[in-house]
């Protein structure tokens, strides 16, 4: 009938996170549970981020997803975990202008379209994963009406990937590894919002858009299997840098942020060449920009601008201000031109925020 003809739809946009104290190792795969707490910075929405439209219909007859524009299987185990997470929360929705009528138990037979976009691009070390999973989980969570709070809808968007706990946060944010087995404390919280520290200027270098050879989750745990070093990492050195970055960022004292948030970045890196077999993110290029940063901040009395990398070759840098942003962008653009033989693609620029 034409009563049975009725759609749903929430859109929700959520920017990636960029870790400065980085996330590398898990306790258990299932979960998602790490073995260290990290800390991250979410970037503001207008460069990257992921725009994901769900929509809920009597009429479709089972759960599909696009991305970018093109039909991907839902039947991997961590998309499931997220949809059985936020079905079994599911409440009453009522809309009355449209006179729908949805009673909690009904989000068990009902089906869902899922369509999502990326502004950039995916699985290039960018965080598609962290931006993608977070914005699922918040526009499922808006349309099935949950009474969750962001931190809870964290420890879901979790078992999507690991990351993404920490977008559903704007500004700088704690992924707390939780103590239990079971991760209900394995959840993101908020450090400080978008606005505690807004001079902050972010720059990344796109060294490459090409796809990483190595995924982040089989790194990982080829990692835990194989590096002396992790245990190391995990237990002595991560714990003593998160008191310290914590501080830093409350403060706003921008040499020991860029300090820790490099000499973390390093360790990980490092920490991938001590896995056997060993695995390189970072490439030539990605080495000279850490010797163009290090030179400039070494002449300064103190640093002015933070770099960290992740899983591919990108680097992300953190200009102290906007000023310092714009010596920085004239160093890059000089000894690194775009569309150049240095194999950098682009720059993205943009401010901390959500
Ligand atoms: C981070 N990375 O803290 C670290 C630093 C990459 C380097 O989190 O297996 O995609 O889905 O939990 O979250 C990338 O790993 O891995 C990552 P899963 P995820 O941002």
């Amino acid at each position: 009938s034409e009563l049975e003809k009725w759609v749903l739809m929430v859109t929700a946009r959520t920017p990636t996170n960029i870790a400065v104290i980085k996330y590398w190792g898990k306790r258990d795969e299932t979960l998602i549970l790490p073995i260290n707490d990290s800390i991250s910075v979410t970037l503001d929405p207008s460069h990257l981020c992921t725009t994901t439209t769900v929509s809920v219909s009597p009429t479709f007859d089972h759960d599909r997803m696009w991305l970018n524009g093109k039909e991907i299987s839902l039947q991997g185990g961590r998309f499931q975990s997220c949809l059985r997470e936020i079905r079994a929360r599911a409440q009453d929705v009522e809309d009355k202008k449209k006179g729908i009528k949805i009673k909690k138990e009904d989000w068990q037979k009902l089906h869902l379209h899922i369509a999502s976009y990326n502004n950039f691009p995916t699985a290039a070390g960018l965080a598609s994963s962290a931006a993608g999973l977070a914005c699922l989980v918040f526009s499922l969570a808006k349309l099935m009406n949950l009474k969750e709070d962001n931190s809870q809808l964290s420890a879901i968007a979790r078992q999507g990937s690991g990351s993404a706990c920490r977008s559903l946060y704007g500004g700088f944010v704690k992924w707390d590894m939780g103590k239990e087995d079971n991760g209900s404390d394995s959840l993101a919280v908020q450090l400080a919002d978008e606005k505690h520290w807004d001079e902050l200027v972010i720059i990344i270098a796109v060294v490459s858009a090409r796809q990483k050879e190595t995924s982040s989750t089989s790194g990982m745990r080829d990692t835990v299997v194989t590096s002396a070093l992790i245990e190391h990492r995990a237990k002595e050195v991560v714990p003593k840098r998160i008191v310290q970055m914590e501080d830093a960022i409350q403060k706003r004292d921008f040499p020991s942020f860029a300090r820790l948030a490099y000499r973390d970045s390093n360790q990980f890196h490092a920490v991938c060449l001590d896995t056997y077999p060993p695995i390189f993110y970072m490439n030539d290029t990605s080495h000279r920009i850490i010797s163009c940063v290090e030179k400039w901040n070494r002449a300064e009395e103190t640093p002015q601008v933070a770099y960290t990398f992740d899983a591919g070759p990108n680097a992300v840098m953190i200009a102290r201000d906007r000023k310092t942003a714009a010596l920085l962008l004239q160093r890059l653009l000089y000894n690194f031109p775009p569309q150049s033989d240095t194999d950098l693609d682009s720059y993205i620029i943009g401010d901390k925020s959500i």
